[in-house]
């Protein structure tokens, strides 16, 4: 059985999941993960909490908790909206868990045998009235390229600058609000990534033809000429402790250890689970294993040059097969903003349209080439047009019919001819594309592609009129709908990876009938196996309810006013 490790980027254990970060890095890769088990693989999907860094520290400092409960808290809350959402992980970690501490000390050891690890002296801001080192956020300032006055010290928002502190102008100290600040030199040590540069570049080159054109070429501009050494570890009071005597103090700086965690999950997942495979000899260290990352395009550098340097550097895992690094989705054009209102509670968007509704938008969404942006009025047309019009109707007309004229089931021969009539080659093929879509990581053209297959389906049912074939012969009308019903357990299963609760509801008529393996088989174009499925003939029990809601113009132009009042 084909291996998948399949990661998406741990969310900062720092303030609401917005749909960006959904439509991003999590559905798709929630998605893919479904689909490569469809097609019967052997899955494990990690995510987890990013829980160290400065900005962690500024928002706990700001409402008062302590740096452990406050992340423990975001913890919890994304859990539960990755859940509401029907993004369903193996394992969702923390990083400022014990287990991920040792598997990082490990990593750190084994980077500084090899000789990846090296100390530097270089000047840094210290604030005189609070008494901090004022690494990355902790100071801002007028960004020295842009002009920009709230620069942090580690980029600028407003021009993208990488931002050496030093030179900031006018920097202020983001704990105590002093400008009371001065330089200091400090030992800090670098994970000498220049020194891989060869190894890298073999191994980043056999990636041209493989990864997406937002992907490749920038990551090979960056690394032609060299790679640049970055210093990995912060004077700070919050994250992993460097692992060495002489560095009292010193912890490791956050994107050092954050990608390790998908490492660590991975074991603690398997501790947990009472799963008897090794960690790194079955998965992380097993060349046999597809190795994934779904991230947002911000994160392309850690997950590219990095972590793969890391990786094949210490030895402790082998470097990513894929990236399938997404644009950003914006709110009406505008980039989502908590800050300023520009935002909308994804929460609470759950209760007004439920699972269906929202991950179908979200995932035509997905930014797979260019940015793209969420709106109200999209929402509505996509969900009432699309899957309420097309599969929602559909299976209610079908299994409605079916209810009302053939009371006590259909027998077998009616399901006969449907895999080799037209329409079962058309969907055979279909079903093949479909997948080869998938396997090449482009999921929202594969959703597209379910979609078209539904309205195939719906076609059929219309073109052959049941409703009024059975004025003349129940027998015709018999056989459209048993090729219909054919149908309905095909997109059931389909929708499994991308819709799974609107697939339940399909599949429950089908519960009693149909395999697991049969699903896989149908689900990866193998027709044949219908002859099985319904040798018994069938029937459609239970009741038949509608299975998209439409949206309201009401609900719609509520929440247009709730965001033209920020
Ligand atoms: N927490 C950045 C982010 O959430 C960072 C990703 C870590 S992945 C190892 O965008
Ligand atoms: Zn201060």
């Amino acid at each position: 059985m084909k291996k998948y490790l399949i990661t998406s980027a741990l969310p900062y254990a720092n303030g609401p999941l917005h749909f960006g970060h959904l439509s991003g890095a999590y559905l798709p890769a929630d998605i893919y993960a479904r689909h490569r088990r469809n097609q019967g693989g052997d899955v494990v999907y990690i995510s987890g909490s990013d829980e160290h860094g400065v900005a962690i520290m500024l928002n706990a400092k700001k409402a008062g908790i302590d740096y452990k409960k406050y992340v423990d808290g975001w913890h919890q809350e994304h859990k539960e909206i990755f859940k509401a959402y029907g993004v369903e992980f193996d394992f969702f970690g923390q990083t400022s868990a014990e287990y991920h501490e040792e598997e990082v000390v490990k990593w750190f050891h084994e980077l500084n045998a090899k000789g990846l690890i090296e100390t530097k002296i270089n000047p840094q801001l210290y604030c005189n009235d609070c008494h901090n080192h004022l690494p990355d956020r902790f100071v801002e300032g007028t960004c020295y390229k842009c002009g920009y006055e709230q620069a942090r010290g580690d980029e600028c928002p407003n021009c993208g600058e990488l931002i050496e502190s030093t030179q900031l102008k006018n920097p202020v100290c983001k704990i105590c609000e002093s400008r009371n600040i001065s330089e200091e030199q400090v030992t800090q040590y670098y994970l000498m990534l220049s020194k891989f540069h060869k190894e890298y570049r073999e191994w980043f080159s056999t990636k041209k033809d493989l990864w997406r054109k937002t992907v490749y070429p920038y990551v090979n501009s960056l690394t032609e000429e060299s790679l640049h050494d970055r210093a990995i570890t912060r004077d700070l009071d919050w994250g992993i402790d460097v692992p060495l005597a002489e560095a009292k103090g010193k912890k490791l700086y956050v994107w050092f250890d954050a990608p390790i965690g998908y490492v660590s999950n991975t074991k603690q997942f398997f501790k947990e689970s009472g799963r008897s495979e090794d960690y790194l000899l079955d998965w992380w260290q097993n060349k046999d294993v597809e190795l994934s990352h779904f991230i947002g395009k911000d994160n392309i550098i850690f997950h590219t040059i990095i972590f793969p340097v890391m990786s094949m550097a210490s030895g402790q895992a082998k470097p990513a097969d894929e990236v399938p690094a997404n644009q950003y989705v914006n709110l009406e054009g505008k980039q989502f903003s908590k800050s300023t209102g520009w935002y909308v509670d994804a929460k609470k968007a759950l209760d007004d349209f439920g699972q269906n509704a929202l991950r179908y938008y979200l995932i035509s969404l997905i930014p797979e080439n260019s940015d793209s942006s969420f709106t109200w009025d999209q929402l509505q047309v996509k969900v009432n047009n699309e899957l309420a019009n097309n599969i929602g109707n559909f299976m209610n007309r079908c299994f409605k019919f079916f209810q009302k004229n053939w009371a006590e089931g259909m027998d077998a021969e009616l399901f006969d001819g449907f895999a080799k009539s037209s329409y079962g080659e058309k969907l055979t093929v279909d079903l093949k594309a479909f997948n080869e879509s998938v396997d090449g990581f482009h999921i929202k053209k594969g959703l597209e592609q379910i979609m078209a297959m539904g309205f195939d389906a719906n076609n059929y049912f219309s073109d052959q009129a049941p409703w009024a074939q059975i004025k003349a012969d129940k027998n015709e009308a018999a056989k459209t709908i048993a090729f219909s019903t054919q149908y309905a357990l095909v997109l059931g299963v389909l929708f499994s990876s991308y819709l799974p609760d609107l697939s339940q509801s399909i599949l429950k008529y089908f519960d009693a009938v149909v395999s697991s393996e049969q699903k896989s088989a149908l689900y990866q174009g193998d027709l044949s196996v219908l002859k099985d499925i319904f040798a018994k003939g069938f029937n459609v029990e239970g009741s038949v309810d509608a299975l998209v809601p439409k949206i309201d113009d009401k609900v719609i132009k509520a929440l247009n006013e709730d965001l033209k009042t920020i």
